[in-house]
């Protein structure tokens, strides 16, 4: 497998990264990373975004050159990574580029992933992608700038909870040791990453939370949001991602759903479980996939409907 990257690697001149939509730490961090040590090899490399940057994660793109991907870019490359990506339809209409590379290697972490790269790299085992790429790094002996470690290191605080999930395992710890001995300054990170919050998003948590009502003698916390109330608040749909861990941490709580309405009318759904049910497998009956205790999927159905069907769903998960 290694070998097999090192080989493209070696042969490529071109390489273009990629990762899914609605862009978190891992994924933006898992791109610049990987993709820094290429630039530092001397390969001509594209950072590619297919989604709008959230504002906690703007610091990276500061010595990033990410490129929103526009239909028909990526034409010609000699080699694709597509990093962080669950299943090939979370590239969204950024999909195609899939067909326009000669090899794909497909790195993650989440389960299931359907290997749709001509070589995988998936192990769901790994606390992130960033984590898999810095092993990739390091079995290649692969250059890392200031860039790229600042890169990887708040992809693997992000998708960690700041090392607080389970998939926190020794061998992370070592590597978030190994990025700060490289000199990652993991206070800015954490600033902005997660001290930065727009005061707009705080106080509609502050309402949205004021009106939860648990289900299920409390195990359950389910919240929804409208366009309508994201809109009074002048948010858009990439807005509030606390939220569903802020509820997950009530006491009781076993699974924490968020509800978000999509501009054109369907529903994205998120999951978060703390500990004795998997979430994975009902988000990916609904056509979405994760982790065993975070996971998410897009459906058509409008907010009513889905709370509707989430109800019965839970319901059956939970007996
Ligand atoms: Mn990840």
């Amino acid at each position: 497998m290694i070998s097999k990257i090192k080989e493209e690697i070696e042969r490529a001149k071109t390489i273009a990264l990629i990762s899914h939509k609605s862009p978190d730490g891992d994924s933006l961090g898992s791109v610049a990373g990987l993709g820094q040590a290429l630039m530092e090899m001397g390969k001509e490399v594209t950072l590619f975004v297919n989604d709008k940057i959230p504002e906690k994660y703007e610091f990276l793109a500061e010595k990033n050159p990410y490129v929103l991907y526009k239909k028909g870019m990526g034409k010609n490359m000699d080699l694709l990574f597509v990093l962080d990506c669950g299943q090939a339809s979370r590239l969204d209409y950024s999909e195609e580029i899939l067909n326009e590379a000669k090899t794909v290697i497909n790195m993650d972490h989440h389960m299931k992933n359907p290997n749709f790269g001509h070589i995988n790299w998936v192990d769901t085992d790994i606390s992130s992608t960033c984590e898999l790429v810095l092993e990739l790094i390091n079995k290649l002996k692969l250059p890392l700038n200031y860039a790229g470690t600042t890169a990887l290191y708040t992809g693997i605080v992000t998708d960690t909870g700041s090392f607080m999930y389970d998939n926190t395992a020794p061998k992370t710890l070592r590597a978030a040791a190994e990025l700060l001995e490289l000199g990652v300054d993991k206070d800015r990170i954490y600033r902005e990453a997660f001290q930065s919050r727009n005061i707009k998003e705080v106080k509609l948590l502050g309402e949205v939370v004021k009106d939860l009502t648990p289900l299920f003698d409390g195990r359950v916390a389910l919240s929804s949001l409208s366009q309508e109330k994201l809109k009074a608040y002048d948010l858009d749909i990439q807005a509030m991602d606390e939220l569903i861990d802020f509820t997950r941490d009530i006491a009781g709580v076993e699974i924490s759903v968020v509800l978000k309405e999509m501009e054109n009318g369907g529903t994205k759904i998120g999951f978060r479980s703390k500990n004795a049910y998997r979430v994975d497998s009902l988000a990916r009956s609904l056509g979405g996939g994760g982790h065993e205790k975070a996971a998410g999927a897009t459906v058509k159905m409008n907010l009513a409907e889905t709370e509707a069907m989430l109800i019965k769903a839970l319901e059956e998960l939970l007996q």
